[in-house]
């Protein structure tokens, strides 16, 4: 391998970020400019196939006991840490220079210390040829941790549910109960499939955490935005919840069939086992460990900074304010808020800000989103004989041709939805202006074509989303909205359009049980991002933006390694506020050298979200006539 030094020469200080996904590890350089230098990665399945069986980055297990569970293991995690840093070394890499480590971790999962654990991170340093694996062999009580993909937790989730209920667990928690949630994982370990295990068990980490503490040889508390992935996790009351607790514990008094005694020691004991949460910060949590110093060369200087999970570490890859929104239209959907609202609801999730203490990221996934659009494109592409039936181009011809709400509406859910919770189905409805009446249509009638399904796959998932993101945008973040006075009317006139969509929808437009408000229904995002494969459609994204209406542009944006950068940008934004000594607000940071026009491709779209509110109530109604399970 021919050494990249050349590349760090005029950095004074570089900076790493860890993304510790389902599938590799990659570290990224970064440099007091923001500028990435370099990345180094392992992919588990190349390198580790044959020690750890792993496929895609993972092991799948099936019994009895745990139907749908999938793990990843721990230990080769460890082997990719040194594997990785190994590659570095061979570069000829300057760990001396490094000032700031920080990452972005895959969510949710779960790491066991055993009692051994303290002690032999201590002591990493004092074996340097050994592995960190090998010495950690007795350092785990569950070598392997639950991986977010993981389904095998649906008896907890039942329990989770029946004990707090949907919409309370959302408000405490910021989610409703999910599989993969770290409560209900702890919940199956403590209570079904080895609760011996589980009481052998010193400290439990999330992998952010659990990375963190591999570097800094000491098992560190876990990060704040991060444990809102828990369910565990009172966010308003920035401490963990005690019922909560008690259920993943195994000594919920309701469900568990236990002593008052049993519950408080239950309660005591695993919160000990999770330790404090470390509320968001830009404060180092000490220095990487004489292990890395003495095998790597990396200096004292190096702190190392709170990881984080990888959603959370996307929206710091980006300058996103308050009010921006990114949609990340790959295989699903993903769309990330900033939000200053603390506003849960059962079909989406909060979490704190990792860098801004007074916000939050909603994080809404849909199931259907390429692939359900894919559907229609492959019908389109039959009906008119193209002869490259993966060509997008009578699609967006078809989408182009038609820019106006029609008033026909359809929900296209191949699979099963998560938001809102539906089985999988498909309907199609036309609303009548004039009577306000809704008729069901059905597709090839002299009503509707699979033209129109095109235009509507694309209206009714921006509505959806427009639908959802209503709550958590506030109008009052102080946003300059330099576009508004232009585009949007006057508050008494959206006080009267919203009269008359309830007039015309007979009262509150209900979205996931909760009525929406005039505040929710006429709230405008900031700016929208769009990424992953479908924003390089741009008729799609066009009229996504054209719906959405975010009142201060749409940009499409390529950020290659986004988590492992917004790892590298809390390293070194922690690094300068502890120079400072003080707060340095996170987007002054990163727009000191982003220049968000500059950086990002910014798009016009015709503004049609007026025009969009027909579509709003026509599909808060159809939502509410869905099947489910
Ligand atoms: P993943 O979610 O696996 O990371 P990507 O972000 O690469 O996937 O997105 C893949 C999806 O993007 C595909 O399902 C495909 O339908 C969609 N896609 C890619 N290019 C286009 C395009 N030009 N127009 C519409 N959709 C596209
Ligand atoms: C988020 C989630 C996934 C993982 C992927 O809730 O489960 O996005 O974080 O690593």
């Amino acid at each position: 391998m021919t050494s990249s030094t050349s590349l760090y020469e005029s950095s004074k200080s570089l900076y790493l970020g860890f993304d510790l996904s389902t599938q590799q590890l990659k570290i990224i350089v970064t440099n007091d400019a923001l500028q990435a230098l370099n990345t180094y990665h392992v992919e588990f399945d190349a390198q580790f196939k044959s020690k750890y069986g792993v496929t895609k980055g993972v092991l799948s297990i099936d019994n009895e006991l745990e139907q749908g569970a999938i793990v990843s293991p721990v230990f080769m995690w460890l082997d990719s840490i040194d594997y990785v840093f190994g590659l570095m070394n061979e570069d000829e890499f300057p760990f001396d220079k490094v000032v700031g480590i920080s990452g972005s971790c895959q969510q949710h999962g779960s790491v066991f210390w055993s009692q051994d654990s303290e002690q032999i991170l201590s002591k990493l340093g004092e074996n340097i040829n050994q592995s960190l694996s090998e010495q950690l062999k007795t350092g785990f009580t569950f070598e392997n941790s639950p991986n977010w993909q993981d389904h095998s937790t649906g008896k907890e989730l039942k329990e989770f549910e029946e004990a707090i209920g949907v919409d309370e667990l959302s408000e405490i928690s910021g989610s409703r109960a999910h599989y993969r949630f770290t409560g209900l994982q702890i919940r199956k370990l403590a209570t079904r499939t080895n609760p011996k295990k589980y009481q052998e068990t010193w400290r439990i980490s999330l992998v952010s955490s659990f990375v963190a503490s591999i570097l800094l040889g000491k098992v560190v508390n876990i990060e704040e935005s991060d444990a809102c992935g828990m369910n565990l996790y009172d966010i308003p009351h920035q401490k963990f919840n005690d019922e909560l607790l008690a259920l993943a514990a195994g000594v919920h008094p309701k469900i568990d069939n236990v002593t008052e005694e049993e519950t408080k020691n239950g309660i005591a004991n695993l919160k000990q086992k999770l330790g404090e949460i470390s509320p968001i910060t830009y404060e180092n949590e000490g220095s990487i460990s004489s292990y890395f110093q003495s095998k790597y060369g990396f200096k004292d200087h190096c702190k190392i900074y709170s990881f984080t999970g990888d959603n959370l570490a996307t929206i710091i890859s980006l300058p996103l304010a308050p009010n921006d929104c990114l949609l990340s239209l790959g295989t699903s959907t993903t769309v990330l808020i900033i939000t200053k609202n603390y506003k849960p609801s059962s079909q989406y999730h909060l979490f704190k800000h990792p860098t801004m203490r007074d916000e939050y990221m909603g994080m809404i996934c849909y199931c259907n989103g390429s692939l359900a659009r894919e559907k229609i494109r492959d019908k389109v592409n039959q009906k008119y004989q193209i002869e490259d039936e993966k060509s997008w181009d009578k699609f967006n011809q078809i989408l182009d041709s038609n820019e106006k709400f029609n008033n026909k509406l359809g929900i296209y859910f191949p699979l099963g939805e998560i938001v809102p919770n539906a089985s999988a189905q498909t309907t199609r409805a036309i609303l009548n202006p004039s009577t306000n009446e809704i008729k069901v249509a059905e597709l090839n009638s002299s009503h509707w074509n699979v033209d129109d399904d095109v235009s509507s796959i694309v209206e009714s998932q921006a509505l959806s989303c427009r639908l959802r993101a209503g709550p958590m945008l506030s109008k009052s973040s102080g946003n300059e909205d330099s576009r508004e006075s232009s585009v949007t009317p006057d508050k008494e006139n959206l006080a009267a359009i919203y009269k008359d969509l309830t007039t015309k929808f007979d009262g509150d437009l209900i979205t996931d049980g909760k009525a929406q408000t005039l505040e929710s229904l006429t709230a405008r995002p900031n700016r929208c991002f769009y990424v992953g494969g479908a924003s390089n459609n741009t008729s799609i994204i066009k009229r996504m933006g054209s719906i959405l209406g975010p009142v201060n542009g749409n940009y499409k944006v390529e950020i290659p390694n986004a988590c492992a950068l917004g790892g590298a940008y809390k390293a070194s934004w922690s690094h300068e506020c502890e120079l400072k000594g003080d707060w340095i607000d996170y987007n002054d940071y990163i727009n000191r050298l982003f220049d968000v026009n500059q950086e990002l491709e910014s798009f016009e779209v015709h503004d049609h979200w007026i025009d969009y509110f027909n579509g709003v109530g026509l599909l808060a109604k159809m939502e509410q006539t869905l099947k489910h399970d």
